[in-house]
């Protein structure tokens, strides 16, 4: 899950030219980085993240072959000196055994260049055309028809609406079937500690949650593979993620991010419902705004780092857009939640829309926005009824 960049340009929107979409689009999750969470890295107008927070990291776009083993790291530094004291003393590992373990640690250049390069950099309408295509929602349609007694089982245990978990392991991995990168995780966490300044107090953290995951989970630190970020299985959580969020669903004494369907589904559902879920509720909305109106004007420029009552905007500043009948519609509202607006770029010219506590979840999963609006607009898609015209066999099930 998650690794990620994030996005400290505040973007200006509004109702400014194209041109700033891309930071709009950005300029929102002030938070932290990848759990099963993540968002684009130090490039540009992106800063990183804080590292607090366990997140996800970015979806693996064009991820290479396995890399070779790089070179070795110097674990005589006084920061690997520090950190393998801790790891002694905090967490009773053996010093011989640690010895052994960063002696294997090797350098890959290919990490701080994927740092640099997030692919949730793209305007959105570019970006989305990475994970929504046709094949995308079928094969998600067909993820949910074909799983559907376990989905079922998850959304009632969790709460969790199964479109958008199809939706995240779609974007994440493709159901698990898209290649994560193949980096040695070990050796990725090693790499950011080592060559990536923004991220070194991210990068300490998870190598010490991935040595507590390993030793938890008996998995051997030297063979286990995920992400440039260091993101593992299906689901792509992040060593801290795993150990707060994974669940043994299908309880065979073991959470297997890999192998196991249910430990998969369960433990994103599981990771949704920790950040407030709510099952059924809006995620993002199609909106008219007034920019005019200095309150709409001011949630408009701040993004998902504003936000204020439904009830006190809509009606007076925004009222609902979209084509009835279609995905995207407002339909049973509980409460007054509260909002944020965004204005993102489409193929079409640019739509703004109001933003939920769902899609505040997602954030928390990825912190880039456009990974939260992916995920918000497959999930639709996913979720409609299949076409009565589409009588094509699917291509893509399997
Ligand atoms: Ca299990």
């Amino acid at each position: 899950m998650i690794l990620h960049i994030i996005v400290a340009a505040r973007a200006v929107i509004g109702p400014l030219p194209g041109l700033l979409f891309g930071l709009v689009l950005l300029g929102v999750a002030a938070c932290t980085t990848p759990g099963p969470v993540k968002p684009a890295d130090q490039a540009g107008p992106v800063e990183p993240v804080d590292e607090s927070t366990p997140t996800p990291e970015p979806p693996a776009v064009d991820a290479p072959a396995a890399s070779p083993r790089g070179t070795a790291i110097d674990t005589r530094a006084p920061k690997y000196v520090a950190l393998m004291n801790e790891l002694h003393t905090k967490h009773g590992f053996a010093r011989t055994e640690l010895e052994r373990l960063f002696a294997q640690a090797r350098f890959l250049p290919d990490v701080p260049q994927k740092f640099a390069k997030p692919a949730e950099l793209l305007p959105y309408n570019q970006y989305r055309q990475i994970f929504i295509t046709p094949e995308h929602v079928a094969s998600g349609r067909s993820f949910l028809a074909r799983n559907k007694p376990l989905l079922d089982s998850v959304e009632q245990q969790y709460g969790v609406d199964a479109p958008v978990i199809a939706a995240i392991l779609s974007v994440e991995t493709k159901f698990g079937k898209r290649p994560d990168g193949g980096f040695l995780v070990f050796d990725a966490l090693n790499s950011t500690f080592t060559g990536v300044p923004t991220r070194e107090g991210f990068a300490r953290k998870e190598l010490i949650e991935f040595l507590l995951l390993c030793r938890d989970e008996h998995l051997d630190p030297l063979a286990v593979k995920g992400s440039y970020a260091g993101a593992m299985g299906a689901p792509q959580f992040i060593a801290s993620s795993y150990r707060a969020y994974a669940v043994d669903f299908d309880q065979d004494g073991r959470r297997d991010l890999w192998r196991s369907d249910g430990d998969i589904f369960g433990s994103v559902a599981n990771y949704l419902k920790q950040h407030g879920w709510q099952k059924g509720a809006p995620i993002r909305l199609p909106v008219t705004a007034d920019g005019k109106r200095p309150e709409i004007k001011a949630l408009l420029t701040q993004g998902t780092a504003r936000t204020t009552p439904l009830e006190r905007v809509l009606g007076s500043g925004i009222a609902w857009a979209g084509t009835p009948g279609q995905p995207g519609q407002p339909g049973q509202i509980d409460g007054n939640p509260d909002i944020s607006l965004l204005i993102y770029p489409t193929d079409d010219g640019e739509q703004t829309a109001a933003l939920f506590p769902n899609f505040r979840a997602i954030l928390t999963y990825n912190h880039a926005v456009n990974y939260a609006l992916v995920v918000s607009e497959l999930a639709e898609l996913i979720a409609q009824p299949q076409p009565a015209t589409d009588g094509k066999p699917d291509q893509t099930a399997n």
